[in-house]
């Protein structure tokens, strides 16, 4: 047995022990601009790695359905703590395994299946499960989208504000995946209010911004707020979901459990507890700031290089170019990125409605290389190879492919993580 618990993993298990060191090599040596993905600290992964993993748990701190739950009440209960100090709220829910199953208990705390719901297009930024037609979401609700309009790539309020009139929805939602401009909560809080709707805000992309003070915070203005602990929170993979408005409480802690999830997972709480700590410092607020600055560098470089941004720029972590006037598509720039140690995904843009091999749309987030410590200058110079690797889709010139992965080679060593 006593090779059960300290044998190496190396050994037991060569092959994901090699695929688990791959994946490690591939993150140190590549330059990361998923928007939806992040670098966590040594203490998140010692959580993660805990043998608090084994604990079985259903309930909320201090009344659990098992025996056992003193250490685990202790953590969920400083990471509750922390969320609400964190976010200025006064109810926090840290169980929901996903954002997705953070929305999942709003809806089932909210709706009734066939109620009417209305949240941003997925093509002009939305989520899949704010009703999108393949979701649960979409089939069991009636559901419907506002966009943005069409010169200015912004959220079309009045449009939105017509909408909601005849549609009349229960629920109206904010945020989602790819838009990349400040949203105006109050302005969605009032048109929300005049049909008698609630509002729920999902900041999962940019709650990490609001954490640490650089975006306006939904909180004073949305009855429900959802995020993730990944993403611009620098945590793991997880849900939580705020409100100021305890009423909320009894309805949502059961449309978690027995809701919509079983037993926690006690290591992810750990490790959210862990995130939330680390958010709620100096640092991390230094680092928000640094994330605007690098997206904004970012930003600009490409549009001075002549490239098209959604929105026209950005005030948040993350940058969404169109293709469509270059006859490029997204597929084809995130393939060029790729071949120079860049990762990124191809994204639908507003009004896209092809199929995704064919999406006009690429998006950048700079949350992981900023905490790598990749800062205005570094940024600079990435955003110039960047825009030299989208240049050089149509020739595919090797010389300019294999100069440009040498930079980013450079620019990894530079800035080397988990050594
Ligand atoms: N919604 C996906 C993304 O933004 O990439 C995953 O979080």
């Amino acid at each position: 047995m006593l090779n059960f618990f300290h044998a190496d993993i190396a050994k037991t298990d060569p092959l994901v022990s090699d695929a688990l060191n791959g994946e490690l090599h591939r993150q140190q040596t590549q330059i990361e601009l998923i928007a939806s993905e992040n670098i966590v600290s040594r203490a998140v992964l010692d959580a993660l790695a805990h043998p608090i993993t084994n604990k079985t748990l259903e309930g909320y701190p201090g009344s659990r359905f098992h025996g056992g739950g003193e250490f685990v009440d202790i953590i969920e209960q400083a990471a509750i703590d922390r969320a609400k100090e964190l976010f200025a709220c006064d109810y926090a829910n840290v169980q929901p395994h996903s954002g997705t199953q953070a929305n999942q208990a709003v809806f089932f705390a909210t709706l009734k299946p066939g109620d009417s719901i209305l949240s941003l297009d997925l093509a002009a930024g939305g989520h899949l499960s704010h009703g999108a037609a393949p979701n649960l979401s979409g089939q069991w609700f009636d559901s419907h989208h506002y966009g943005v309009d069409k010169e200015t790539g912004l959220i079309d309020y009045d449009a939105a504000e017509k909408l909601a009139k005849s549609i009349q929805p229960k629920l109206l939602i904010a945020g989602g995946s790819a838009y990349p401009r400040a949203i105006d909560f109050e302005r969605l809080s009032h048109i929300t209010k005049s049909v008698g709707a609630l509002f729920l805000v999902d900041m999962a992309h940019f709650a990490g911004l609001v954490a640490a003070g650089v975006q306006a915070s939904p909180i004073p203005h949305a009855d429900l707020v959802t995020c993730t602990t990944t993403k611009t929170m620098r945590g793991p993979r997880g849900g939580i979901i705020l409100t100021r408005d305890t009423s909320w409480a009894k309805k949502l802690q059961s449309a978690i459990f027995p809701g919509v999830q079983g037993s926690l997972h006690s290591q992810i709480i750990a490790a959210k507890a862990v995130c939330l700590g680390e958010a709620l410092s100096d640092e991390f607020k230094t680092y928000g700031k640094q994330v605007l600055e690098n997206a904004r560098t970012l930003a600009q470089v490409l549009s001075d290089r002549g490239f098209n941004l959604v929105g026209g720029g950005t005030d948040s972590h993350m940058v969404l170019l169109n293709f469509s006037n270059r006859d490029l598509r997204g597929q084809q720039v995130q393939d060029m990125l790729a071949k120079a140690n860049i990762t990124s995904n191809k994204n639908p843009v507003p009004f896209d409605s092809k199929k995704p091999s064919e999406w006009a749309g690429l998006r950048l987030g700079v949350s992981a290389a900023t905490t790598r410590g990749l800062g205005k200058n570094e940024f600079i110079e990435l955003g110039g190879i960047i825009a030299t690797l989208f240049e050089n889709c149509e020739q595919q010139d090797k010389a300019v492919v294999e100069a440009s992965r040498s930079r980013v080679l450079a620019l990894c060593e530079r800035f080397p993580i988990y050594q």
